[in-house]
């Protein structure tokens, strides 16, 4: 078997370092142009196999810059459980990026030494990879590292990243919680959501129609197996499935462009009222919007779909009568209106972390049962193993009533629609689809829950955007010192005002996030403030303005 010796030989002969910049395991792993990867890779396939020896466990590996443009790529681990990788070994991913060649050996035998790993495991490595042209052969640098350890790459192709992360949790779980295949996860989301169909599936207001927009990616391709074996029970019309290579992967489209731009994806026919939703390039985002009979563009994001499944989910639990400790998890990009009706109408608690969804998934394990979104789409549901025990006593109840038994079987059911693993595009859709079928809501009855405060997101290219650091989940500015105060006084204008900045952990740039109670106001104070860092944070290229299109 190979051993880390030949592992540091074989990185030198086939995969030498190529940059001399370090790089950053971000907030989903590394992500740049997908030409400056191929050593980062074949160093992932080592550490995976490294951790999964630590862990005792099969380990996964995404290979995928999600929303980014398909010149870049990228690659995030995944832990046993299915979630991201623990955060204090982002640190040796970090490590094994950057150090020289020469040192590859070194610290693969201080990582060894560090936690005593046994070195005669033949574990597991399942990979995944989204529909960039550069994927293939970043997977096979990576594979050529698990192999070089002596660890054993499965390859599963072309997949979401959520069904990656699913197909290691059903492995680790020895197949509890499903069975680690594409057609395992097809077969339990499908049978979970036909179920809850059963009884019809139109009511009131609900149309079973939408538009579905792919962003010429793996969303695109991961749907097929949904539209033919939904059929007429839920009709997606797919948009936006163009082949691999055409440059167009989240081009003018998908969930990052419709929320940022607040505007139609190209692709899209624009048809008044019909429900649509764009998910983004490896399918763990969707964002849903509509276009009225004024042609005015609605956006229901992350947020909507919190409150959303927050609320049914309380419906459920009150029919079922059961109390259980129900939170949700924002982050500051949650539009003020979503957080004032989740805490004061649904009388559920929030918590606010920072941006990233390690963060959030983290929080959500605090609570029973957790929901937790971000505004970008990003988001699922978690619930306690001891949850799902008592729900099932009271199907064997006798002295239950059938209320109680019919919204616990339901329950049931729908926890087996949900990835809990991680946000998923697709289960967070047909979760959407099952809500407004049971409420019998269009669109509009659903974005009647509240209404929102207008914001405005803008970008600022500075000379180095980690010269802005925050504090308290990104809500204040901690330098450049003083900027904080500005964004006060700016704030302080505008009624409803609120305004934060925090640098990129996918772009370099930084992010503007500004809300006031009129659209006018959000644009305004969103511009002042990307002023102000451009000013105090040595803004280069294009002083920000709002483009309207
Ligand atoms: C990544 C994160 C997402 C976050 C986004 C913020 C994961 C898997 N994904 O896509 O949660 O919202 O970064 O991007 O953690 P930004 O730092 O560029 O604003
Ligand atoms: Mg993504």
């Amino acid at each position: 078997m190979a051993n880390y010796r030949t592992a540091y030989a074989f990185a030198r002969e086939m995969h030498p370092k190529t940059e001399k910049a370090d790089i950053q395991y971000g907030t989903s792993g590394f992500r740049t142009r997908a030409n400056k990867l191929g050593y980062v890779m074949y160093r992932m396939g080592l550490l995976a196999v490294l951790r999964a020896r630590y862990k005792n466990a099969t380990i996964g590996a995404m290979i995928t810059a999600s929303h980014n443009p398909e010149h870049d790529n990228g690659v995030k681990l995944v832990d046993p459980h299915g979630e991201l990788l623990e955060q204090s070994w982002e640190e040796w991913a970090t490590k094994f990026a950057n150090v020289g060649d020469d040192q590859l050996e070194a610290i693969i035998a201080e990582i060894i030494k560090e936690y005593n790993i046994p070195m005669t495991e033949r574990v597991h490595i399942y990979v995944g990879k989204d529909t960039r042209p550069s994927s293939p052969s970043l997977a096979k640098s990576l594979m050529d590292g698990v192999l070089a350890l002596g660890g054993k790459p499965v390859d599963f192709g072309i997949v979401t990243t959520p069904q990656l992360h699913y197909f290691v949790a059903c492995k680790n779980t020895k197949q509890e919680y499903g069975v680690a295949t594409e057609e395992g996860y097809y077969n339990k989301l499908i049978t979970a959501f036909l179920k809850l169909r059963n009884n019809g599936y139109t009511k009131g207001n609900y149309v079973n129609r939408i538009f579905y927009d792919g962003a010429n990616g793996v969303g695109a391709k991961k749907i097929k197996p949904f539209i033919e074996r939904l059929g007429q029970t839920l009709k997606i019309e797919m948009y936006n499935d163009e082949g691999i290579g055409t440059g167009k992967l989240n081009h003018l489209c998908g969930a990052d462009f419709v929320k940022s731009q607040l505007s139609f994806p190209n692709g899209v026919p624009p048809e008044q009222n019909v429900r649509c939703a764009s998910v983004d390039g490896d399918a763990d985002r969707v964002v849903y919007y509509f276009i009225d009979e004024n042609g005015q563009f609605h956006l229901l994001d992350g947020d909507r779909i919190a409150t959303l499944v927050a609320g049914y989910l309380k419906d459920l639990l009150s029919d079922i009568g059961l109390d259980f400790n129900l939170g949700l998890v924002q982050t500051a990009y949650a539009n003020g209106a979503s957080t004032e009706y989740i805490t004061k109408q649904l009388n559920v608690p929030v918590a606010c972390v920072s941006t990233g969804v390690k963060h959030l998934h983290s929080k959500a394990l605090d609570y029973e049962i957790g929901v937790y979104f971000e505004a970008n789409g990003h988001g699922t549901v978690i619930f306690k193993k001891s949850v799902k025990d008592k729900i099932k006593t009271i199907l064997d109840n006798e002295n239950s009533s059938e209320t109680q038994k019919e919204a616990a079987k339901r329950l049931l059911i729908l926890i087996n629609l949900i990835n809990e693993t991680v946000g998923d595009a697709i289960s967070d859709l047909l979760l959407v689809e099952t809500i407004l079928l049971a409420k019998g809501w269009d669109v509009k009855d659903w974005e009647s829950m509240y209404t929102e405060l207008p914001n405005r997101l803008l970008k600022v290219t500075v000379q180095d955007r980690y010269s802005i650091t925050t504090k308290d989940a990104s809500r204040i500015c901690v330098t450049p010192e003083g900027l904080q105060a500005e964004i006060d006084a700016l704030v302080a204008k505008y009624n409803k005002g609120r305004s934060f900045v925090r640098p990129s952990g996918t772009e370099d740039c930084v992010r503007i996030y500004a809300e006031a109670e009129t659209r006018e106001d959000a644009d305004k104070l969103a511009v002042e403030v990307a002023k102000k860092v451009y000013e105090m944070a040595g803004g280069i290229g294009d002083i920000p303005e709002i483009i309207t299109q």
